[in-house]
């Protein structure tokens, strides 16, 4: 039995020496390295090139590395009826939770403004608000969007989720479906996505819904931070909403092409701050750990967990 990594974007060679750590008699191959195909019964990928997991012919478990799988489920040669398993870990959803919680507060705090105010030697005291003036909205209640909504509760912020399923979240108001989705948003004065990249969610980040959104929060237009995937968002339609006044500011950390490229104009807007796709990064031991203690359960025939539905696209 062999285990494969198919990472062709990241240092494969860090993941190996993570799994041979944490699993140091499994037989661990980097393609394209594969060494004899009939031997691997599972896979782990990122951007797997179009035709090598087809390729294998004993295959038994694909693994994302991610929580996110639309990086799999491009793979227009992906093989059917392979069950795929995502990454659910604690590690990385509190790293996630992290990053929502500090740009929920650095846009609540004003924290450009005093960082600018600094650079200038301004001694500037504006009134501040108490977190219970802004509304969050978390578009994707799932793993990430439920802790995070908990964290900001906490913190006092008003929160409210938006799923495909209907949630239970204590002190979080938790709306569902296409037919909430304008309810949901005409709550939000700061719009966080942790959706995945579907079908359904391509663009949602766009100029007509940003529209929707509440302007009754401190800062008379709403923010949008998306942590979720690039295809969300419309650039163009946020530089415009920035320039116009529709949206206040945004943080993003995904998008549609990836390195943003160095001309995009998102690059130096003051009210637009960008982060490299880093806002949960993956530890590869953790998720070895994860990957590993899965495979251990698929051999004496337990159930396999966090299995990716394919029609649904997450
Ligand atoms: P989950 O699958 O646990 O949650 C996804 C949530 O999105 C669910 O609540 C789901 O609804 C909801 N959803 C999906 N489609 C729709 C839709 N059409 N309308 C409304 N709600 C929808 O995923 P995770 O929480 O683990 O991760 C979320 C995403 O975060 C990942 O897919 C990935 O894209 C992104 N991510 C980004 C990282 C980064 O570093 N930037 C790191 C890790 C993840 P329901 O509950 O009803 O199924
Ligand atoms: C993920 C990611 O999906 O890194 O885990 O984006």
């Amino acid at each position: 039995m062999a285990f494969l990594f198919v990472l062709p974007t990241w240092p494969a060679d860090v993941w190996k020496t993570a799994m041979t750590k944490v699993a140091p008699d499994l037989d661990v191959r980097i393609w394209p390295d594969m060494g004899q195909v009939e031997d691997i019964d599972y896979a782990a990928a990122w951007l797997p090139p179009s035709g090598v997991l087809k390729g294998l012919p004993n295959l038994k478990v694909i693994y994302s590395l991610g929580a996110g799988v639309d990086a799999i489920l491009k793979d227009p040669t992906l093989p059917e009826g392979i069950p795929i398993v995502r990454v659910n870990d604690d590690d990385l959803t509190k790293r996630m939770t992290e990053y929502v919680v500090l740009h929920v507060l650095m846009h609540h705090r004003q924290q450009q403004r005093i960082d600018a105010n600094q650079a200038r030697r301004i001694w500037d005291s504006f009134p501040t608000h108490a977190a219970s003036a802004l509304s969050v909205g978390i578009m994707g209640l799932g793993v990430m969007g439920q802790d995070s909504a908990l964290r900001l509760r906490d913190l006092g912020f008003r929160v409210a989720g938006w799923s495909r399923s209907r949630k239970a979240i204590e002190g979080v108001e938790c709306l569902a479906g296409v037919g909430e989705f304008d309810q949901f948003l005409a709550h939000t004065d700061v719009l966080v996505s942790l959706l995945p990249a579907t079908a359904e969610t391509d663009g949602i980040i766009n100029r007509t819904n940003i529209q929707k959104l509440s302007r009754k929060g401190p800062f008379g237009a709403p923010i949008v931070i998306n942590a979720g995937r690039g295809r969300q968002q419309v650039d163009a339609d946020i530089l415009t909403c920035l320039n116009n006044g529709e949206l206040y500011a945004a943080t993003l950390d995904v998008f549609a092409v990836e390195p943003l490229p160095a001309d995009s104009a998102l690059w130096a807007h003051p009210r637009v701050t960008i982060t490299p796709h880093t806002a949960a990064d993956s530890n590869p031991e953790v998720i070895c750990a994860y990957v590993h203690a899965q495979i251990k359960r698929h051999q004496v025939g337990q159930p396999l967990v966090n299995l990716v539905d394919r029609a649904r696209g997450y």
